[in-house]
């Protein structure tokens, strides 16, 4: 195709290659090893002087299309597939990061990205400094001279926050360091960074790209300097790879993700919204709501809220553990992105790996609900809130009267 195609498009068509016999879906190389004619080809391919599959730890062509689908998404020069969201995590900080090395990273991040930064990178002698992004001179201020790269995640699991990643990208230039955001929350539907002048884009492919809630993998997008490294030493060597299956299950998934963000993020506007209102509810946290920093980014560096919100209520935590006991069609569980609405409770499930000193510096409130907002029809979103809801509006009442 000569011109580039929308996302639209792109989520369908990008890397995908005519096979022989006319399939019109890709077919899956649910192989691990790939036979070589001769000697002189294996030797060949393994010097990387012929192109071909070797072996499924090194490349599979299924897991290729996948790749090559990422790439052109979020427009970079190529991609590297996972076997989950925190190999793709890991991948990048333990191939790209020596020891010696320091990296900043913002306060807040998913629950085993913190534990991974603050836990096994120091094992290796990498340093971190964790600061709020928000606050640009905090973390002009954390620079060093071994300061190599800046993590972060926008919007924030699981409370939201965005982050202006123009800034963080001319810090990044300014100082000869690798600029990395986890984009899971957006997906490159809602979100380019490198548009912004991001270096390395990574995902949890486990959510929104697969989106059917099946697979656990992961992705990393980058040019073509860092992705040598990472297929050398994290892939090859660390061995963290994406089964040729998983890859063309999201493959498949991938084919409705322009719809599937766009009833997302349309739906989560209208709950949150809905919860906003609510008596029972003090604060809900939404980049699509007025009055969330986050608004203003809406249209320039992201297309919509996405799908996921937060919540405090107006109870103590007891009621609030109950209220979630109470949701049916909401379903208690981790993960998000899938076409099934989820709630979960951040302080005691995804980010239970934070101290209490830390989930308190990260900003996650003890009674912190995240909701993941499904596919379902709102209306019966909303009335299964209404009901979880109504025992606390009740005695809201009774207090006043
Ligand atoms: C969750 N999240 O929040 P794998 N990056 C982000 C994530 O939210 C996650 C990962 C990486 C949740 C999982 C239980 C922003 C995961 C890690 O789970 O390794 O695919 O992704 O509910």
């Amino acid at each position: 195709m000569a011109s580039k195609m929308h996302p639209e498009t792109a989520v369908i068509h990008a890397g995908h290659l005519q096979e022989p016999q006319g399939a019109l879906v890709s077919p899956l190389y649910q192989s691990a090893t790939f036979v070589f004619d001769r000697v002189e080809t294996g030797s060949a391919r393994f010097a990387g002087e012929q192109d071909g599959p070797i072996y499924t730890r090194l490349g599979n062509p299924t897991v290729a299309e996948f790749e090559r689908r990422m790439a052109e998404l979020e427009g970079y020069d190529g991609a590297v597939a996972f076997a989950s969201g925190m190999a793709a995590v890991s991948a990048v900080l333990l191939g790209l990061l020596d020891q010696g090395d320091h990296l900043i990273c913002n306060t807040c991040l998913y629950g085993c990205t913190h534990s991974l930064v603050s836990e096994q990178l120091p094992r290796f002698g990498i340093e971190v400094t964790a600061v709020d992004f928000s606050d640009v001179e905090a973390i002009r201020a954390a620079i060093r001279p071994n300061t190599r790269m800046l993590l972060l995640e926008t919007p924030v699991n699981p409370h939201l926050a965005v982050y202006d990643l123009k800034t963080v990208a001319k810090l990044a230039g300014a100082h000869q360091l690798i600029s990395v955001v986890d984009n899971t929350f957006m997906t490159p539907l809602l979100q380019q960074p490198k548009v912004q002048g991001i270096d390395i884009v990574l995902h949890s492919a486990t959510k929104y790209l697969n989106g059917h809630g099946d697979v656990i993998a992961g992705v990393v997008c980058a040019d073509q300097v860092h992705l040598e490294l990472l297929r050398s030493r994290s892939l090859k060597d660390i061995g963290g790879v994406l089964s040729p299956h998983d890859a063309w299950l999201i493959l498949r998934g991938m084919k409705t993700l322009a719809l599937r963000m766009e009833r997302h993020s349309a739906s989560a506007q209208v709950v949150a919204e809905f919860l906003q209102r609510h008596p029972a509810v003090t604060r809900v946290y939404y980049p699509g709501l007025d009055g969330h920093p986050g608004k203003a980014l809406i249209g320039t560096q992201m297309r919509a809220g996405g799908g996921v919100l937060a919540l405090e209520l107006n109870a103590d935590f007891e009621q609030a553990v109950a209220f979630v006991n109470r949701l049916s069609l909401f379903k208690i569980a981790v993960s998000l992105g899938d076409a099934e609405s989820l709630v979960q409770h951040p302080a005691s499930m995804t980010h239970a790996t934070y101290d209490n000193d830390d989930r308190a510096k990260a900003g996650i409130a003890d009674t912190l609900i995240r909701l993941s907002i499904g596919l379902e029809h709102c209306d019966d979103l909303l009335a299964d809130l209404t009901q979880g809801l109504a025992p606390l509006t009740a005695s809201l009442a009774e207090e006043v009267s």
